[in-house]
């Protein structure tokens, strides 16, 4: 049987020459197609002599760099199942990871180290490497004893390649268990849906532990052929100097907004880009058509979730499917990708009619497998009829495009990070005088989003808001941290006693915006 493991399919995908150019940094370095197949053969040989069971998994947290996407490519060419993890998460967001997934080989940063690999060996973890941003670590150390040559582990198509970690509405992170055809099957769908061409070249600006940077932007190039300008931390300025060398841009919407605040902005500075991808967060329409003015190109907005990598696509060539529809239509996030099938249910679990808005449903090959080890979690997930349940709310119109009116689910996405409430009211409950709290998602011009804490102290106890925030800071990934808190002495509340989260959202809704 043929072997379906995504790598392969990557790898069949390299250009003939493969002394070609595959990925070029800001420093200058470039790394051959060559350079990309022999290290993550030498790589896969380190992971493969190391006699983990099948189905291990690999955690890795580090800083952007080739040698990490080289080791995302060698985890799935030896056949194990990549666990990505933000570079922002501390202690206690990482010993739940690893607790959680228990990773047969852990690898974190040399500064790291001391702190990653005590929770790793607390949690029985065989094997920690290091990786640095500047070509060390003991991962390459050990790597280098390596043959490059290597034959892909043969994998079916439902085999997992990776697990990434989304949280729920009770704050608790779930795996999503992705396999080598989810993720295969969306990358093939996306190069033929946004035109992919030959001597295309991709700007990849993202970090690269979760869908968009990691498996959007590097299969849509690998799968291409294409070549990567390697961004290790996006810069507005750096990003639209690359654009004179590239064809193709994908980001969050805030790197729009910083890009767009940037006076070097222009049509001049983009006339060899092909096309503009959008995602992860809403693109708000002033973005659209800022950047329609400024650059004279139209971003294409897409829709998708760690769960399910893409779903909805605006289109970027006439769309056979829909009337020959070619319009990239902003506020909306475009059409069901080829082979996904989606749709807006109503509380009863009726399918709505044109324009109603409800529940949105998908199903299809991108489809996750189930999450980590929480059967009764995926069974909430699904419907009987094999539907995943996105907890996004939209409707379709007349025309079949897809709208995101909002969210059932208590989410906050900022700069296209996703923050669960229900999570940091936990940490901040738990602060001495606290007795409770809420955080609601208000509009911030850069970050889209941003979490404003609402607290109420215990009778006789002073609770101070930056006391609050600096706690938080010391405990959780950054990007988590509420930009703002306050203390009340009431919340509103529903007569059922319910936290009535709209009226706060509505209360503060002007603080970063007015
Ligand atoms: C950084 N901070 C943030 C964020 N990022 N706060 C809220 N939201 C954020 N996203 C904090 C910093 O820690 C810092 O705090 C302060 O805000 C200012 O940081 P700044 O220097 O402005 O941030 P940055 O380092 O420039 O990062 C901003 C960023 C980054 C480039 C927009 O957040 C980013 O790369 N976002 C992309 C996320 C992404 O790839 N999402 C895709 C998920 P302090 O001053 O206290 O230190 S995949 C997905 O959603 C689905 C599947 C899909 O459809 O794609
Ligand atoms: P994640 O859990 O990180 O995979 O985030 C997935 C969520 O991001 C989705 O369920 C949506 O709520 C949101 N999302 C992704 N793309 C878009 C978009 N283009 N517009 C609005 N929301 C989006």
């Amino acid at each position: 049987m043929k072997n379906q493991n995504l790598f392969s399919a990557l790898r069949a995908a390299f250009p003939a020459d493969l002394s070609a150019t595959a990925v070029e940094t800001e420093d200058g370095l470039h790394y051959s197609w060559s350079d990309l197949d022999r290290a993550t053969a030498m790589m896969a040989n380190l992971l493969q002599s190391l006699g983990l069971p099948d189905g291990s998994r690999v955690a890795v947290q580090v800083e952007k760099s080739v040698e990490a996407l080289m080791l995302y490519l060698a985890t799935l060419r030896a056949g194990y199942v990549f666990l990505p993890l933000n570079t922002a998460y501390q202690s206690a967001e990482i010993a739940y990871f690893l607790g959680n997934a228990e990773p047969a080989v852990v690898v974190c940063s040399g500064a790291n180290f001391g702190w990653v690999s005590k929770i790793a060996f607390q949690q029985g973890t065989q094997h920690v490497f290091t990786l640095n941003d500047n070509r060390t670590g003991s991962l390459l150390d050990r790597a280098a004893h390596h043959s490059d040559q290597h034959e892909a582990a043969p994998r079916q198509a439902d085999d997992l390649a990776a697990i990434l970690y989304t949280s729920g509405t009770t704050g608790r992170s779930k795996g999503a268990m992705l396999t080598h055809d989810n993720l295969l099957s969306n990358a093939r769908t996306l190069k033929d849906y946004w035109g992919w061409k030959k001597g295309d070249v991709l700007i990849h600006a993202l970090p690269i532990f979760h869908v968009h940077g990691l498996f959007v932007a590097i299969h849509g190039a690998l799968i291409n052929g294409s070549k990567m300008l390697w961004m290790a931390k996006f810069d507005p300025k750096r990003a639209i100097g690359f654009m004179n060398q590239a064809t193709v841009f994908m980001g969050v919407p805030t790197l729009y907004v910083r890009m767009l605040a940037e006076p070097g902005l222009s049509k001049a500075a983009v006339n060899k880009m092909r096309l503009f991808i959008a995602g992860s967060a809403p693109l708000l329409i002033e973005t659209f058509n800022d950047w329609q003015e400024r650059t004279g190109h139209t971003i294409l907005e897409r829709y998708g979730m760690s769960e399910t990598a893409m779903l909805t696509s605006n289109p970027y060539a006439p769309d056979k499917r829909y009337a020959n529809q070619s319009e990239r239509r902003g506020g909306t996030v475009g059409f069901p990708l080829p082979g996904v099938l989606l749709r807006v249910v109503g509380d009863d679990g009726q399918n709505l009619a044109v324009g109603e808005i409800g529940g949105i449903q998908v199903k299809g090959p991108n489809v996750f497998k189930a999450y980590w080890r929480m059967p009764e979690k995926t069974a909430e997930e699904f419907t009987a009829d094999g539907y995943f349940k996105t907890g996004d709310v939209g409707k379709v119109d007349e025309r079949s495009y897809v709208t995101i009116v909002g969210r059932s689910k208590d989410l906050i996405i900022s700069g296209g990070y996703n923050v669960y409430p229900a999570e940091i009211e936990g940490y901040i409950n738990e602060m001495k005088g606290v007795a409770e709290s809420a955080v609601v998602g208000v509009p911030h011009p850069d970050f889209g989003e941003v979490g404003v804490a609402v607290v109420i102290a215990k009778p006789n106890a002073s609770v101070q808001p930056e006391a609050v925030l600096a706690d938080l800071k010391a405990k959780l990934a950054n990007f988590k941290v509420p930009k703002r808190c306050y203390v009340v002495t009431e919340l509103p509340r529903n007569t059922m006693g319910k936290i009535q989260k709209n009226l706060l959202r509505d209360q503060h809704k002007a603080l970063f915006t007015s």
